[in-house]
């Protein structure tokens, strides 16, 4: 071997290796994090990748999930070209056509639809990622349709309601100020690593964590000086347990609450109904842990909670649950405090990065003024009164029912109808679509129902401007070529909107104009100098407050204080819900004899993401098989040891897949992650077992049935 060879074999950057290190983004989780990743190209190909030194999120790290990068964006059903469906609906036979004829049907089956049965029968729908959605939403105003709507209706968006309903606005933790930190439902050391370093070395100063997790993690482990562990989406009653002690023992803060806080009496008049003769038995944890969570709150002032609200949320009680947790807050006065919970601007996409944009203005200047309502607004006027575009949970129900209105066509980005629960309903509903549009990166089993299916390109392939906290931001340059003839999302958008010459101006000008216009004019930025940048750049000061001063001069709530009784909510009787933080109980009507087990299904696993790493070969190999844990105890009664088959039975169906006894879990709990097509956790659950105030599936508690599987027994 030559020293050149040799040089080319280690991954040598240089001249003469033709090795070039060129700056991207891993963009496979959320947008809170996006990684900077060092991509080294020979030949237009990534030949390595690392984690980027000096980025302001990783600094040279990568998790499992972006270590993965490589073998991601050149997964085997990669899509190169825009495909048309020639074969029957999820039969997977498509022809290749050219951007052109493609743009072409696309423009004619959604107008079709628009003249058959009026705009809103056509809905825009987003799955991952989340950079290109405004241009999305603006494609749905111009067209016309109120339907809108994204993935966001299973994720986050719960706690932004439960956020805007007690202040106006969503507050995110002053984690270096405080004293304690209520971790409910936290475990970052797999969902957001960064973070739990973070954790990490505040615990080495001296923070106190009570960690509140249905399941034994990293978190109770590592970081837990109390580890409460309650059933599955009894946190409500777990939150008011903890708030009558702190009421009845006076470790509150009256003070604040007058000034600040409206509804406590009400609020402290129903929370008193969770004693020592109940939340034990609702939740399964002791009432002595419960009194020592309350001292710990009132030994320790400071205190502030995890943004993260997925598990909390996904249950049918789960906003709920979720504001009682934030009453909290309230009650000893933690909310715009230092070390609290504090209010930071938010600038794209949910991101708080402490400097404001006009992406609202953006999004919603051409939102339709005569439409209909959008999708779900009936079933959850809560969600269509706080967030105006389509509850997605209600979307498969009204493709198949036709009400208020017949929704015919589907215009998708990144969508996986596996999250939806039910999921066969949702591929029965797509199956019945007069016209259905995909775009993904990847041949997917929902791409395969799609009349027409567009290539998109990853982060590696695409520009994209993207904002940090800290008042940070950068626009990426492409580190490599469009696969095949695919195009980012927001070319689609923008190029689709061309094609069909609709009257949005502003739209039709492209994503950078929007980015330069609506974002950097304001701070006298160009997005050139942006693209210079290697490494992302204070964009802006990050905009400080006061400690207080947003409560003193008054909340964006209808009363303006922290409202532990909801006014929005009182101001609407019509709606059925409760103005105060109720609990009610999570499980569905399913026989309790018949299915003693309660299913959860999502906790994050550090190899995998949704739907999109289980096909990574090098993913796949740290779990090569769908597993469920249960309890050793409930294993030893099911006679059932380490890699046995069991089967999950609902009332909607059943999966059989190999179980795992831990003690991570309690006993009576069988814990699945999903996204897996042979094991699909969606495929069992029931498609209106949903939150009334959010909309938001219950993920996270479904009664079910085990058993030993038996080889030979149908699957
Ligand atoms: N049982 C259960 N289900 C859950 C959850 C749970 O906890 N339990 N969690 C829920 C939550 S919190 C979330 S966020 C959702 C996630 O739901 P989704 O966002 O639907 O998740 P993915 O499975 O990652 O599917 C996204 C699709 O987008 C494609 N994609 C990726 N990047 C791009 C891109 O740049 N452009 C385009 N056009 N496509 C792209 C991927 O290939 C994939 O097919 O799942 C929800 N589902
Ligand atoms: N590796 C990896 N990371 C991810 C993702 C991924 O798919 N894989 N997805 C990303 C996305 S889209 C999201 S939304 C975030 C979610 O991020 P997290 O909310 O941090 O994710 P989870 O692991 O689902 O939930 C955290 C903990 O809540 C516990 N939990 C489950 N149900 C309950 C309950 O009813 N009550 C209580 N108190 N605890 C409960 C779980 O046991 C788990 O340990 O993660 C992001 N990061
Ligand atoms: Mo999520």
């Amino acid at each position: 071997m030559t020293d050149l060879e040799r040089r080319i074999k280690a991954k040598i950057p240089g001249a003469d290796t033709g090795i070039e290190i060129r700056r991207t983004m891993c963009d496979i989780c959320s947008p809170g994090m996006h990684c900077g990743v060092n991509a080294y190209v020979k030949d237009g190909t990534v030949i390595k990748i690392e984690g980027m030194d000096g980025h302001p999120v990783n600094d040279g790290r990568l998790c499992t999930k972006g270590l993965a990068n490589r073998e991601y964006i050149y997964r085997q059903d990669r899509i190169r070209t825009p495909l048309k469906r020639v074969g029957k609906r999820g039969e997977g036979k498509f022809r290749e056509i050219s951007w052109d004829q493609a743009y072409e049907k696309i423009a004619a089956g959604l107008n079709n639809c628009k003249m058959q049965y009026g705009a809103e029968s056509v809905a825009f729908y987003s799955g991952y990622s989340k950079w290109y959605r405004p241009t999305l939403r603006r494609l749905a105003y111009a067209f016309g349709s109120p339907n809108y709507g994204c993935e966001s209706s299973a994720c986050y968006t719960a706690a932004f309601m439960a956020w805007k309903l007690a202040a106006g606005d969503q507050a995110n933790p002053d984690i270096t100020g405080s004293d304690l930190f209520l971790g409910w439902a936290y475990n970052p050391f797999y969902s957001n690593y960064m973070s739990a370093r973070r954790a990490m070395e505040l615990k080495e100063k001296g923070l106190k964590f009570i960690i509140v997790d249905t399941r034994r993690t990293p978190a109770t482990e590592k970081l837990a000086d109390l580890f409460l562990q309650p059933k599955s989406g009894t946190d409500g009653a777990l939150a008011h347990g903890i708030a009558h002690v702190l009421i009845e023992r006076g470790w509150i803060d009256r003070e604040y609450i007058d000034r600040y806080v409206y509804g406590f009496e009400e609020y402290a008049a129903y929370v008193s109904r969770f004693g020592e003769h109940n939340v034990e038995e609702i939740t399964g944890v002791p009432y002595s842990l419960v009194v020592q969570a309350a001292r710990m709150i009132h030994e320790n002032p400071r205190m502030s909670c995890n943004e993260s609200s997925a598990p909390l949320c996904h249950h049918r009680n789960g906003l709920q649950n979720y504001r009682s947790v934030l009453s909290l807050l309230a009650i000893t006065g933690n909310f715009d405090r230092k070390g609290g919970q504090v209010l930071t601007p938010h600038t794209y996409m949910h991101v708080a990065c402490g400097f404001s944009t006009r992406e609202e203005a953006y999004l919603y200047e051409m939102r339709p003024k005569q439409a209909k309502a959008p999708v779900g607004a009936e079933r959850f006027p809560l969600w269509n009164h706080l967030e105006g575009e389509m509850q997605a949970m209600d979307m498969t129900r009204q493709i198949l029912e036709g009400t208020p209105y017949p929704l015919r066509a589907v215009f998708a980005l990144g969508m996986n109808a596996r999250m939806f629960p039910d999921s066969s309903r949702t591929f029965k509903a797509l199956e019945s679509l007069d016209f259905f549009v995909d775009t993904d990166l990847f041949l997917t089993d929902t791409a395969r129902w799609a009349d027409i299916v567009l290539p998109a390109c990853s982060s590696f392939e695409r520009g994209e401007f993207k904002p940090y906290a800290g008042g940070k931001a950068w626009y990426t340059s492409p580190a490599i070529e469009a696969l095949g003839s695919a195009r980012s999302d927001v070319q689609i958008c923008t190029e689709l909107a061309r094609v069909m010459d609709l009257p949005d101006e502003v739209l039709k000008k492209g994503y950078d104009y929007f980015i330069q216009h609506y974002i950097l004019d304001d701070y006298g930025v160009t997005i050139e100098e942006l693209k210079k940048a290697e490494l992302p750049v204070s964009m802006a000061p990050v905009e400080h407050h006061g400690e207080l001063e947003l409560v003193d001069r008054g909340l964006g709530t209808p009363t303006g204080k922290f409202e532990l009784k909801s006014a929005v909510i009182e101001q609407h009787p019509e709606w059925g819900l409760d103005a105060l933080p109720t609990y009610r109980e999570p499980l569905d009507g399913a026989d309790p004899v018949r299915y003693p087990f309660v299913f959860t299904s999502g906790s994050r696993i550090p190899n995998a993401l949704h739907s999109r790493l289980h096909q990574v070969p090098r993913n796949r190999s740290l779990r090569p098989e769908p597993t469920a844990d249960m309890n050793r105890q409930d294993c030893l009664r099911l006679g059932v040891e380490e890699g046995d088959r069991i089967t999950i039975s609902t009332g909607k169906g059943s999966l059989t897949v190999r179980v795992h006894p831990t003690l991570t879990v309690p006993e009576g709990l069988v814990n699945l992650f999903h996204g897996y097509r042979e094991a699909d956790a969606e495929s069992i659950m029931d498609g209106d077992h949903l939150d009334p105030y959010s909309g938001f599936p219950a993920y996270r508690s479904v009664r079910c049935a085990v058993s030993r599987y038996e080889p030979g027994e149908d699957r």
